[in-house]
């Protein structure tokens, strides 16, 4: 117990001297480490940038937390899939040829969203940031803020920028923007299920052990107060940082979530007995920010967890976790990347 103390201890005096160290660093910069090398794409595939998932069989979900219920075996067909999650400077690619504005960019409609305050309506995203203390119990309204002008050129607010930040997975993307990209390179988004066989990369079995991984971005110490980033970084990391899969995909788990086709739905917790005050869509809300925009569209799911994912609070940094994530809502902590199942795979 005295070594779990003093452990404990350790983390909050990293905390305090950390907190007052990076007040300087730009929000999204947690890290110094601006790229990450990656090994040199296949110039023969027909596909570089992607590497191809085989057909398979596996037992999808997990047992940790009742929407990841009930185990099912399951059978996938062969696709391709970006090795990374998509990349500021891949998106802003998009972005130039196309013109896109993303949701976060865009102003709400405020008869559609008559329930909102004045700020909500105006264009931004939903940041994290670590509170200095908390007051209100586990109130993600402490550490989740609907910041006006965030979005994905800008992810901590209007006075934040990608510039040098091109190998970062681009956030603050919604299931519309996310799926504008992927038809623009003639792609789509993962099921749920593609998803999750791609991060097993061939683990047919759900898996016995449920650790914190360590060769992945997440949060070591007590979320969201102390961070010790004993992985190499507070927040986000450039693509790539970590060793990949045995498919050769990097960052499935942590880093950033990852949304996918998939519209979430609760139907497979009603029978669970284990729905919660939240609606039954998830006993656990760390990592999700409060329903900023309740009026609007359903949700997506999402998958992998995130940077911000810690063994006290949201153990979702599995192939089997889930979480659901408003379609029309950009977060800081979100991205995605893209498939392409060419045509005749039976
Ligand atoms: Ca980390
Ligand atoms: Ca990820």
């Amino acid at each position: 117990m005295g070594g779990f103390l003093t452990a404990l201890l350790g983390l909050y005096a990293w905390f305090f001297v950390s907190s007052h160290s990076s007040k300087q660093a730009p929000a999204n910069s947690a890290s110094l480490k601006l790229t990450c090398e990656l090994p040199s794409a296949n110039a023969a595939s027909p596909r570089p940038g992607m590497v191809w998932i085989p057909e398979g069989k596996f037992d999808m979900g997990d047992t940790v937390y009742a929407e990841e219920k009930p185990v099912r075996n399951i059978k996938i067909k062969g696709f391709w899939m970006d090795r990374t999650e998509v990349t500021n400077d891949e998106f802003a690619s998009f972005v130039k040829a196309t013109g896109y504005v993303t949701i976060a960019e865009r102003n709400l409609d405020p008869l559609k969203h008559a329930q909102l305050p004045a700020d909500m309506l105006k264009a931004g995203a939903v940041v994290f940031s670590m509170p200095a203390a908390l007051k209100n119990g586990d109130d993600p309204s402490q550490w989740w803020k609907y910041v006006v002008g965030a979005n994905w050129r800008h992810p901590a607010g209007p006075n934040t920028s990608i510039e040098k930040y091109g190998s970062f997975p681009v956030v603050h993307i919604t299931y519309a923007d996310a799926k504008a990209y992927a038809q623009w390179k003639g792609h789509q988004l993962p099921t749920e299920a593609q998803w999750e066989w791609a991060a097993r990369a061939g683990a047919k079995e759900m898996p016995s052990q449920h650790d914190q991984p360590a060769g992945a971005n997440t949060w070591q110490g007590i979320f969201p107060m102390a961070n010790s980033s004993e992985d190499g970084f507070a927040g986000l990391a450039p693509v790539g940082c970590y060793a990949p899969n045995a498919y050769g995909l990097f960052d499935m788990i942590g880093n950033v979530w990852e949304l996918t086709a998939d519209v979430f739905v609760a139907n497979r917790l009603e029978n669970s007995q284990l729905r919660t005050k939240d609606q039954g869509l998830d006993p656990d809300d760390a990592q999700r920010p409060p329903a900023f925009k309740q009026a609007t569209g359903g949700a997506r799911v999402i998958k992998g967890g995130s940077f911000l994912c810690a063994p006290n609070y949201c153990m979702r940094y599995r192939a089997g976790s889930r979480q659901p994530q408003e379609e029309d809502l950009a977060v800081s902590h979100l991205g995605f990347r893209t498939i392409y199942q060419p045509a005749g795979i039976n």
